[in-house]
């Protein structure tokens, strides 16, 4: 299976930059094709209120997905929820899709005691085991390894799962690209590789990160098939990977999705790309939003009427503000959990360090109510 010899290879692109059909659909449900539109949506909404916090300095920090909405949901949109979606920096948003209770997602924003991370984790980092989204770390390119070996394991054990594995274009110049995907070619484990190129590496383009920035061609040193989709067109994206979920899923094996799309934002709320790259590239991209190419798409199947983006968007911030606002009056972690769950018992040493430490933060008047010194 490449890209050039098999007729039956889904196309790059499905809809045109005014959201026009290219070629005739499949019978895709009205309810499934207009979900796709709120759950793009979602992640945009949840997106801008969280930079807001972040700006107000209410949260500490945020990775936004913004112009990569089509990417996310499009693709994870294929996999099942027995399958597995390992994160690279930015799925958040389709952890959301799978299962993820926003309330959980705004906790884990706010680092507080309804954060199932405990607050240890930094924050924009997202984790939940009822939709198969292992916690990701920041340090780019492990979860490649890590996605491999559970698939590895899912064949193993005989289970019926694909693993997402997705991470950005500055990954594939990280160690965990090569050996994972090496690794699962040769192990023909059940996974898809999903390599969201938004052009950026923080502060590094692409033709300078590496002398290929045809990731798409990168497959083929480890022996498997390797595809590029349009990022912003949402169908395109889900119908690439659906083929590849069910290649890999038949015992096939792996093989890589390049992902084309666009980081319109910083690389996070504490950068300034203003410093680094034209606003002309931008604004070229702007014109490829996702969500409006794929909105215009509904408009000319009668999907969605007129306002009704609009009235969408005003539902979905109502629900954002509100779980907001629940989340804010939580209380943080104790401070205690610091030094909770590693031993059966608190060590001696680690319970005066913490008294110490509660001390001062008495003296600063960080402590809570129940922080107090260790009652042991
Ligand atoms: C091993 C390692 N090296 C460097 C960094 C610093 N770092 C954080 S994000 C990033 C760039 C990631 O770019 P890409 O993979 O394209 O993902 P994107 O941020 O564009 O989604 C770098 C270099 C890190 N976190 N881990
Ligand atoms: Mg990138």
């Amino acid at each position: 299976m490449t890209a050039t010899s098999t007729p039956h290879v889904p196309r790059r692109r499905l809809l045109d930059e005014d959201g026009v059909p290219e070629v005739k659909l499949r019978g895709y449900a009205d309810g499934w094709l207009k979900g796709l539109l709120v759950h793009m949506l979602r992640v945009r909404c949840v997106d801008q209120r969280m930079l807001k916090l972040q700006r107000a300095g209410r949260i500490g920090f945020v990775g936004s997905m913004l112009g990569q909405e089509a990417a996310m949901i499009g693709t994870a949109a294929a996999l099942e929820p027995r399958d597995w979606l390992w994160s690279g920096l930015r799925e958040g948003g389709a952890a959301l899709m799978r299962g993820l209770p926003l309330e959980e997602y705004v906790a884990q924003m706010y680092c507080n005691s309804n954060d199932t991370a405990k607050g240890r984790q930094m924050c924009n980092h997202f984790q939940h085991k009822g939709s198969h989204y292992p916690s990701w770390s920041s340090v780019i390119g492990t979860q490649i390894v890590h996605g491999v070996g559970a698939a590895y394991a899912a064949k193993l054990r005989k289970l019926d799962e694909v693993h997402g594995i997705y991470f950005g274009d500055g990954a594939t110049s990280a160690n965990g690209f090569h050996s994972g995907l090496n690794f699962a070619a040769v192990w023909k484990a059940p996974c898809v590789f999903v390599c969201v190129d938004n052009g950026w590496a923080i502060s590094v383009p692409n033709r300078e990160q590496t002398a290929q920035p045809d990731f798409a061609k990168k497959a083929v040193a480890y022996g498997m098939p390797g595809f590029e989709v349009d990022g912003n067109d949402v169908l395109a994206c889900y119908e690439l990977m659906h083929w590849l979920v069910v290649h890999a899923r038949s015992g096939a094996g792996p093989a890589l999705l390049v992902v084309k799309t666009y980081r319109m934002l910083g690389h996070s709320s504490s950068d300034d790309p203003s410093k680094y790259r034209d606003q002309a590239e931008v604004e070229q991209w702007e014109r490829r939003d996702p969500i409006r190419r794929y909105a215009r798409f509904l408009e000319g199947r009668g999907l969605l009427g007129a306002g009704e983006l609009e009235q969408l968007e005003a539902r979905l911030y109502a629900e954002i503000d509100r779980v907001v606002h629940e989340q804010e009056a939580t209380a943080l972690m104790p401070l205690r959990s610091l030094v909770e769950d590693v031993y059966a018992e608190v060590p001696r040493h680690l319970r005066r360090q913490y008294n110490e430490f509660a001390r001062i933060a008495e003296r600063h008047g960080e402590a809570q109510k129940g922080d107090g010194a260790f009652p042991l």
